[in-house]
């Protein structure tokens, strides 16, 4: 009986110990797990270092997950440190002091936001760590894949394009980056020809590929993506800061479902000062409205995560920044080949995404800075329609604009010979109800005329309707017949 005991504790003691040392059982490495870099705790375990890896990372700790694979601390402390002592214009991410004469038009017209402000900062210029604080302590899979960095451009400013490169660059474990690939949509800006390869030429990692004429973002994006080499893809725009240790924790999702489409914060880059900030409200997710306008929504309450700064879905993405797995986003097709300039492709991909079993995140822990122009500066080809130029909406009213950015005003008439003026939407149909008919008039139920143009001075004026009258006849690209016949049948 006693020895019977006495077996018993021993085979208990030893269970206990194989618990608490050695080190791949759950209950230790998970306690390790939450201990931040340097605390007591942290150290003496398992401590392993990552072989074959960037010499930033040789220092750093191991940890394990409970099934076995190994976790890390991704920071470059380095790195970091260096960026702290920055001094100068624009660095860490304060407001540049902008002078008159910097204030100018001038100094907006060909990219949209102050290039005069921007030359004056450093492209290595530091950031400030915005992220929540947990995500400090965090941790990522020691073995990440690797990836493409696609960074599709068209007439972008030197100094932003270069930015994003140094940014990405100086912020990405270069293990982690399989190549930069900048596309050129065709640009004409001569900085953008040779000067740009001759500058690229320093850096191994970075490919220049030109497309043969405007292509627009969608199909730009699908010639890099097509050559890429990495596991992964990642797409950003050609002014954009990547921040701290911005690449593991997206990196991380995919390694653990391949079908996880992620996208980083998206911060905001001041088009005049080029100051660092977050966007205004910070547990807010992806949306769209009736006009197709993509929107940011407050997450209610109940579907907050208790931590923040862990990933959360997003039903749709905000459509430039965002990484997914290379094979993964080939099985959902890539995006439409027909999509035009630009526009409308972030639905398509987030949908595709949802209908084929995958899911989308955003990723509080992963900031990077997009510089968001105050107005586009870039010419749309002859001969190619952005959408419509006007939207007929659900509503039965007529907006000017493509769907996504559509004006709040909508086509208006007050009687059978009145000017068509624009005025407030007030979705009551009314002086505002349309109806698109086969012979291709307007027609106004309310005043029982046409919208007609015949006006000398460009104006448009309402007219009895007249089907063989050219100036009532009205052309519609893209539309949905049945939605359409559904519309006029009443
Ligand atoms: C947003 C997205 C953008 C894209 C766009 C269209 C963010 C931060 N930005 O507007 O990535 O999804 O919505 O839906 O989510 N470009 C070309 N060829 C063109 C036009 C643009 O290569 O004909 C490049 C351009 O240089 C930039 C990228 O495509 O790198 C996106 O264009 P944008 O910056 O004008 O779009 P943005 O930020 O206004
Ligand atoms: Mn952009």
């Amino acid at each position: 009986m006693r020895r019977k005991e006495k077996r018993l504790l021993q085979a208990v003691a030893l269970v206990l110990a194989a618990l608490v040392l050695l080190p791949n059982v759950g209950l230790w490495a998970l306690y390790r797990e939450r201990q931040p870099d340097g605390t007591p705790g942290g150290s003496g375990a398992a401590v392993v270092p990552a072989a074959g890896q960037g010499s930033h990372s040789r220092q750093k700790k191991t940890f394990f997950l409970g099934d076995g694979q190994k976790l890390k601390d991704w920071h470059d402390k380095d790195s970091i440190r260096r960026d702290a002592q920055r001094v100068g214009n624009g660095e860490q991410g304060r407001p540049y002091p902008m002078t008159d004469a910097e204030r100018v038009d001038q100094a907006y017209r060909e990219n949209g936001f102050n290039i005069y402000v921007s030359d004056k900062i450093s492209l290595n210029r530091s950031l400030p760590d915005i992220r929540h604080p947990n995500c400090n302590s965090k941790r990522y899979l020691e073995t990440l894949p690797n990836t493409s960095i696609i960074i599709p451009f068209h007439n972008e400013g030197w100094s932003s394009l270069l930015r994003t490169v140094h940014s990405v660059l100086n912020r990405s474990p270069p293990e982690l980056v399989a190549e930069i690939v900048l596309v050129d949509d065709f640009s004409d800006r001569e900085h953008l020809k040779k000067p740009l390869e001759d500058y690229m030429a320093l850096f191994p990692s970075v490919r220049i590929l030109r497309t043969k004429k405007r292509e627009g973002l969608i199909r730009t994006r699908m010639l890099g993506a097509s050559v890429a080499t990495g596991d992964v893809i990642t797409f950003l725009d050609s002014h954009c800061e990547a921040n701290v240790n911005w690449l593991p924790p997206l990196l991380d999702r995919i390694a653990r479902n391949r079908k996880t489409i992620v996208c980083p914060m998206i911060d905001v880059i001041d088009h005049d000062d080029f100051r660092y900030e977050t966007q205004a409200g910070d547990a807010m997710r992806g949306a769209f409205d009736w006009e197709m306008y993509y929107k940011r929504i407050p997450i209610p309450p109940e579907l907050q995560k208790a931590d923040p700064s862990d990933p959360f879905e997003s039903p749709v993405m905000a459509g430039g920044l965002f990484a997914v797995d290379r094979k993964w986003f080939w099985e959902l097709g890539g995006y439409d080949p027909g999509l035009e300039i630009w526009g409308g492709e972030q639905y398509e991909i987030s949908f595709k995404v949802w209908m084929c079993g995958g899911r989308m995140e955003d990723i509080p822990c992963s900031r990077v800075g997009h510089i968001y122009r105050k107005y586009v500066p870039y010419k749309v080809p002859a001969g190619v329609s952005l959408a419509r130029v006007f939207t007929f909406t659900w509503r039965e009213d007529i907006r000017p604009g493509d769907p996504q950015h559509t004006k709040k005003f909508c086509f208006d008439a007050i009687s059978h010979t009145s000017p068509v003026t624009l005025y407030d939407c007030h979705s009551m149909k009314g002086n505002q109800l349309w109806k698109y008919r086969k012979d291709k008039t307007l027609y106004h139920p309310v005043s029982g005329s046409c919208m007609d143009c015949s006006e000398s001075d460009h104006r448009i004026f309402m007219n009895t309707c007249n089907p063989s009258s050219v100036t009532q006849q009205w052309l519609f690209e893209h539309t949905n017949s049945t939605v359409l016949e559904k519309f006029n049948r009443n």
